[in-house]
């Protein structure tokens, strides 16, 4: 069979085990031939303590005009950070002329963890982000995005109540499948997914450690998972094993990103 063929549009930092240097492996791993489309290059992420940042904006009107002219169409998109406002636009019009009708666009909005926005975002930045999730057909807002999106004030100690209180407010700014990921309680960490009106727990044992960059692969395995024909739920699980697996494989002084490379080769 044919592979599914996705694009995925994230920046390229050199170091730094996120974005695309994530996503291209790891969706071509589950059987997806992956195309990008690199919206910045920077030294490393910007988690690091500092960074060099080349935007590739005006590039990307060019690569679209070869695309249509070669008559280039994907099978779905997965969006991870973008940066700026202007690729919002960019995005959507990517959506328009190199979509398929069923072509499914899956948001991860990354702009913030543990109820802080990253390094260079503002509310401007957050207000375009719920703009762009109205056409998605899935978005995966980690807790602290689904407070910013949703103008709820964050707390590190939230409850079920307050993850399901996200899960409808979203839902009023989107049609999309919900997941929200990260949720904590009772010793177990996963995703609360708000699909049709139903909402579903995935959840799996937590493992006291935080890494960078887990979010990026949560997406790229849920994005693969889902293309190849999975259910959300059983993507999100697969997704979630596969986090867990690349955790325990990341010795604690590896403070940039977690060591995903050594769990490609398992199922
Ligand atoms: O993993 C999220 C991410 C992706 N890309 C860049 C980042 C971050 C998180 O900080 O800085 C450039």
């Amino acid at each position: 069979m044919k592979p599914k063929r996705i694009l995925t549009m994230q920046d390229l930092s050199c170091v730094g085990q996120c974005s695309l240097t994530v996503a291209l492996p790891i969706l071509s791993r589950f059987g997806i031939e992956t195309c990008v489309l690199p919206t910045a290059v920077l030294s490393n992420h910007t988690q690091f303590r500092s960074w060099s940042y080349h935007d590739l904006t005006d590039e990307i009107n060019d690569i679209f005009a070869h695309w249509e002219d070669s008559g280039i169409l994907f099978d779905g998109f997965l969006l991870g950070y973008l940066g700026k406002k202007s690729l919002m636009s960019l995005a959507v019009e990517c959506f328009d002329r190199f979509g398929m009708p069923d072509s499914p666009k899956i948001i991860d909005p990354v702009f913030a963890d543990n109820g802080k926005l990253y390094s260079g975002f503002d509310m401007e930045y957050v207000k375009s982000m719920t703009e762009l999730i109205a056409r998605a057909d899935i978005i995966d807002p980690n807790i602290s995005e689904a407070c910013f999106l949703t103008n709820t004030p964050y707390t590190s100690d939230y409850d079920k109540e307050l993850a399901e209180e996200l899960a409808h407010k979203l839902s009023r700014l989107t049609n999309a499948d919900i997941v929200i990921t990260g949720v904590e309680f009772d010793g177990k960490i996963g995703e609360l997914i708000f699909s049709k009106g139903k909402q579903e727990y995935v959840m799996l044992p937590k493992i006291p450690a935080a890494y960078h960059g887990t979010g990026d692969i949560f997406s790229s395995v849920m994005t693969a998972c889902y293309l190849g024909g999975k259910s959300l739920n059983e993507s999100c699980l697969t997704a979630g094993k596969f986090v867990a697996d690349c955790m325990r494989a990341t010795p604690a002084d590896h403070f940039y990103g977690v060591c995903f490379e050594t769990c490609l080769n398992k199922r």
